[in-house]
């Protein structure tokens, strides 16, 4: 086993990522879980913020895959069908994936990852895998534009250690078949409410729309611009459904 080796459990920090950096910086071995009641400075991709109320499950791992740099959009993307697996077994409903790291239930956001990593001279040296789920959550706490959370969509209350231990277990799966070489992207593929969808990608200023037509080897999103050219979004992008 290496997901969850060593769970590390703390009422509130200001994000679990931190936490588990500064671990992973002092030589912690892979596998160790940092969790969270409360985050009072949890984050997103590019800046932003992660709403962080009691309720909800705010954990993050070390890792330390033999992997580049380049690497890391793939793995970022791939780590959501655990996430998304454990939310369908709790709820028994459908998780649906948002490019690149959402998970959806009933169209309203009830999770995200962020990945984070040190890297020297091309080579990851850890990364940290960020994960925020909204089990009990009162979604008039969370910010953004289609909150959610397991509770308020099933009227049910889940228990905490219970869930974190189906998301562990199946993120131990996946480590496990990532390690050995799994790429395959088909659950995630399945799992996606963008492809096929027409959207608007931006980053800074800059604009693009068109089809998203599928995720390609690295974890890229690749569309057919309004204008005919074909684009590969990576991580940088914010997406828009339109
Ligand atoms: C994410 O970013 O979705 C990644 C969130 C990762 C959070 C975990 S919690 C444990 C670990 N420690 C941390 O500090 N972070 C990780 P992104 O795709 O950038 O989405 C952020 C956007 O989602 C915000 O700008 C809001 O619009 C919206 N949002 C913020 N908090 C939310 C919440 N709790 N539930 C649903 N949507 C939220």
């Amino acid at each position: 086993m290496i997901v969850g080796r060593k769970v590390l459990m703390k009422d509130e920090v200001a994000s679990t990522n931190d936490v588990a950096k500064a671990l992973a910086m002092d030589g912690e071995e892979e596998g160790v879980v940092v969790v969270a009641k409360m985050q009072h400075a949890g984050r997103g991709r590019l800046g932003r913020s992660w709403s962080s109320p009691p309720g909800g499950l705010y954990l993050s791992i070390v890792l330390r895959p033999q992997v580049s740099v380049g690497d890391m959009l793939l793995l970022t993307v791939l780590s959501s069908v655990p996430v998304a697996q454990a939310i369908e077994e709790l709820t028994g409903l459908e998780a649906m994936l948002r490019w690149p790291n959402d998970i959806e239930v009933d169209g309203r956001k009830v999770a995200g990852i962020l990945v984070e990593s040190a890297s020297k001279s091309g080579a990851v040296g850890f990364l940290v895998l960020g994960i925020g789920l909204n089990l009990n959550s009162d979604p008039a706490e969370l910010e953004g534009p289609n909150p959610g959370s397991l509770s308020a969509i099933t009227k049910r209350t889940y228990d905490a250690e219970a869930s974190l231990h189906r998301v562990l277990y199946h993120l131990e799966a996946f480590y496990e078949r990532y390690r050995g070489g799994d790429r395959d992207t088909s659950q995630y593929v399945r799992r996606s409410n963008t492809i096929g969808r027409h959207i608007t990608a931006s980053v800074g200023e800059q604009r693009v729309s068109g089809h998203a037509m599928y995720i390609d080897p690295q974890g890229a999103l690749v569309i057919k611009g309004d204008d005919g050219l074909t684009y590969r979004l990576d991580s940088v992008y914010s997406l828009r459904y339109d």
